[in-house]
């Protein structure tokens, strides 16, 4: 038995955590073993190297090493808890994945998809999310909501508008070419009419399982 893998991606400030813990609840509320999790992150390893990417400090930093390092954590994610969590029947909901390194280091930083593709197969050996929500919203829309929110920068959010205009214009091209595993959410709108959206998508993966 195999748990379904669900990631949510999108632009700052777009609701993702915020949503997770929507799901997360939703789907135990219907009686579903779920585990919550992020990138970079996920893992005692991973969140370490969350810790050098993210460091504001870091001005230095390669984009070969940010995407290396991006997969490093990645790599250890996958093994030590996602595979055996989805392996347990469990359900897997990650805040980001590897769309992520496509639309940010990808299409943002100018690294072309080429490469990141390379080594996605080389670590994931054909694992991807069953589905992806991107919560998809004006950039402008977002960093106002993070500013209201308040609290510390980290060294991608000292990146200016166009950075971020290429995120989000990567994501909607990304959904745009599987729109079977993509479901693109109005992130501007109103909290409940986003969830209502989710919603409906769970429970047709629900009737799906
Ligand atoms: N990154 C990368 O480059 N490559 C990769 O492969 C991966 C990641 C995996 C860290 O990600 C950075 O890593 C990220 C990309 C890079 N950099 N950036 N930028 P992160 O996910 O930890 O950081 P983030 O995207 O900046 O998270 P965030 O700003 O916290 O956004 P969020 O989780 O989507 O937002 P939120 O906290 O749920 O909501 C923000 C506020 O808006 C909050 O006060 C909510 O109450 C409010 N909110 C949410 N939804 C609504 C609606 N619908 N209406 C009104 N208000 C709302």
């Amino acid at each position: 038995m195999t748990g379904k893998f669900l990631t949510l991606e999108g632009t700052e400030g777009a609701g993702k955590s915020t949503n997770l813990s929507f799901i997360k609840e939703w789907l135990t509320e219907q009686g579903i073993e779920v585990i919550s999790t992020r990138e970079p992150g996920g893992t005692e390893i991973g969140e370490a190297v969350r810790g050098i990417l993210l460091n504001q400090d870091f001005t230095a930093m390669h984009e070969d090493t940010e995407l290396l390092l991006m997969f490093a954590a990645r790599a250890q994610h996958l093994r030590e808890k996602i595979l055996p969590a989805l392996a347990q029947g469990k359900w897997v909901i990650s805040d980001r994945f590897t769309d992520a390194s496509y639309a940010y280091q990808g299409a943002a930083r100018g690294m072309g998809f080429e490469r990141i593709a390379q080594i996605e197969q080389w670590v994931q050996q054909g694992v991807h999310p069953d589905t992806t929500f991107v919560f998809d919203l004006p950039i402008e829309v977002g960093m106002a909501r993070v500013a209201a929110r308040g609290g510390e920068t980290d060294r991608f959010e000292q990146e200016k508008h166009d950075f971020f205009e290429k995120v989000r214009g990567a994501y909607l091209t990304r959904a745009a070419q599987a729109p079977e595993r993509y479901k693109v959410l109005d992130a501007s709108q109103s909290l409940e009419s986003v969830q209502a959206a989710i919603v409906a998508r769970l429970q047709s993966l629900i009737s799906e399982a």
